[in-house]
């Protein structure tokens, strides 16, 4: 199969095909907030208009060229092939340009650690899951000290681009990298590439983060199966939390694919202002209710951002966040955790104290954890279990008070790693390599502060558009670690959105009933309607719904 799968070759969309690529630009950009403050952080790039890629008269700049690619952030499957197509784009407009890669993300860039990359290099990747070409990292080029590293690095290299292949937080970052360039006269551009499993980065221009189609997919696979093994065992509850940070995407595409008793959706959590004890309610009643039916089993789906969705865990959180802000290191330097939850509670105000010590002390340590973008590593959050603890001590109440005899046998899952370097479905495999194609004729047309983006992507890749959306444009403040600051807005589930309303109409038949449905692995050969499907949160965004 790998030695098949190497074979594939990525469909393009017709103007990448062409002999000669041209790019329209089209009406200056601004965001849809803060356009002040924006415009302050980024006078030099602000504004940029919007890039088109068309068919053209083969005019555009074709000398050699030497760019450079780093991958940043989380895993997600499709980025080998944006590099191949970075690769293969930049050789057939010149075969003397060079690509390199930096090695162990935006560190790499910031120490000047690279290697090129040849064709040889380049084969064994293609069609790959995984970052293991080039490695990835999480450090965020921020610090003066770091901005200035990278221009020396690019002026040493002679590098012409760079395209920073990334989530929100990476691509916000090729902006400032971008801004910094230009206002010191650089001549290297920043190109970003949209990539995440989690499906947040997504707007009116980029239909869809690469790596979410793959990920979904993997762990619907999963799930199905554990549906299938939980109606043949009929005795176990499965308590199954989905990576995909504070957006619910993963969650609700799974629950859409393969129909779960119950799917917990982060967003609906806050908007009703549900607290925790609601929650466990609600999975008491759905497991009484089955019980009562004979069925001592089911599935449930928690996406790993609910905690932060929690009304009185969110402001707690964001109360930690502030602390944190200006007495990390203090509190880190603390000698035992009792001490830093003794500082913490003179520092929360009461409720936020009192929820804080409410909660495991291995989650009270993960939530004083940030990442270099000032997020929780809620990855290490295991939601799951508290859920199983918290609904089977009220399963125990019920038994102890009213005579209850609901059967509850919990098991508890968590998929995240296991999907983010699957080999690249062709729908990630053809949408990566579109968008490294595209990122290389950005760089030809000399943008910079650009994210790289394809759309119609519900139609066959023939009918796909490339371009470039200006960063500034998807910019609004936001306040992180307690201070605020230019960031992509994060896409989240929308409630009156397609997605969320076909999930809300079927999931009281879908917890009561066994309507489980089972996707079976990916398919990497076969009928393109079965195998270059997107997701359905992708059709269902795209087109008029329906409830079948
Ligand atoms: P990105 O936002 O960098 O794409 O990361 C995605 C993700 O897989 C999240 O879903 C998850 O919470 C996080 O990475 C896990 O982080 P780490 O790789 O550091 O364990």
């Amino acid at each position: 199969m790998q030695k098949e799968r190497a074979k594939y070759q990525p469909k393009l969309p017709k103007a990448l095909r062409a002999a000669g690529v041209k790019v329209e630009l089209g009406a200056p950009s601004e965001p849809a907030t803060d356009k002040e403050e924006i415009k302050k952080l980024f006078p030099n790039t602000y504004g940029q208009p919007v890039a088109k890629i068309v068919e053209g008269d083969g005019t555009l700049n074709s000398a050699p060229l030497k760019v450079g690619v780093v991958l940043s952030g989380g895993q997600a499957p499709g980025g080998h092939n944006v590099i191949a197509g970075l690769f293969d784009a930049l050789k057939a407009a010149n075969k003397d340009s060079k690509l390199y890669g930096f090695l162990k993300g935006p560190g790499g860039v910031i120490k000047g650690k690279y290697k090129e990359l040849t064709a040889e290099i380049i084969e064994p990747y293609r069609n790959t899951g995984g970052f293991d070409m080039i490695m990835s990292g999480r450090d965020k080029i921020e610090k003066p000290e770091d901005l200035a590293a990278c221009k020396k690095n690019f002026e040493d290299m002679g590098l012409d681009g760079i395209v920073i292949i990334g989530g929100d937080d990476s691509n916000t970052n090729a902006a400032v990298l971008a801004e910094y360039l230009k206002a010191e006269g650089s001549k290297t551009v920043v190109i970003g590439a949209p990539k995440t499993i989690d499906g947040d980065m997504k707007n009116e221009r980029i239909e869809a983060s690469f790596g979410f189609d793959t990920a979904c997919k993997t762990y619907s696979e999963l799930i199905g199966n554990i549906c299938r093994d939980a109606t043949s065992a009929v005795k176990y509850w499965h308590f199954i939390r989905l990576m995909g940070r504070a957006a619910s995407h993963v969650a609700l595409e799974c629950a859409l694919q393969a129909h779960p008793n119950v799917t917990l959706v982060s967003e609906e959590v806050q908007a009703k202002g549900t607290t925790l004890g609601e929650i466990v309610d609600y999975i008491v009643d759905v497991i009484a209710k089955r019980s009562e039916a004979g069925k001592n089993y089911g599935i449930l789906i928690v996406p790993e951002g609910l905690p932060e969705f929690i009304s009185d865990i969110k402001a707690m959180i964001d109360e930690l966040s502030a602390i944190l802000g200006k007495d990390e290191e203090y509190i880190r330097d603390l000698p035992d955790h009792s001490e830093r939850v003794q500082y913490l509670s003179g520092q929360l105000s009461d409720h936020s104290a009192r929820v804080y010590s409410s909660l495991p002390v291995d989650i009270q340590e993960v939530l004083l954890r940030r990442d270099s973008h000032g997020n929780v590593p809620l990855s290490q959050v295991e939601t799951e279990r508290l859920l199983i603890d918290l609904v089977s001590d009220k399963i125990r109440l019920m038994q102890a008070h009213g005579g209850s005899k609901v059967k509850f046998t919990p098991l508890s899952h968590f998929f995240g790693y296991e999907g983010r370097c699957a080999a690249p479905t062709n729908f990630d495999a053809d949408y990566c390599y579109s968008l490294g194609h595209a990122a290389a004729q950005l760089v030809r047309a000399n943008l910079t502060g650009y994210t790289v983006n394809v759309q119609n992507l519900t139609k066959s890749s023939d009918e796909w558009v490339a371009g470039g959306v200006p960063v500034t444009m998807m910019l609004n403040m936001e306040v992180r670690k307690g201070k605020p600051a230019p960031v992509i807005k994060k896409a989240l589930v929308e409630l009156d959105g397609n997605p969320f309303k076909k999930f809300a109409a079927n999931r009281e038949s879908w917890a009561l009933e066994d309507k489980y449905v089972f996707p079976g692995p990916i398919q990497y050969f076969g009928p393109s309607e079965v195998c270059d499907a997107p997701t359905m949160t992708l059709a269902l965004e795209k087109s008029a719904m329906s409830n079948e």
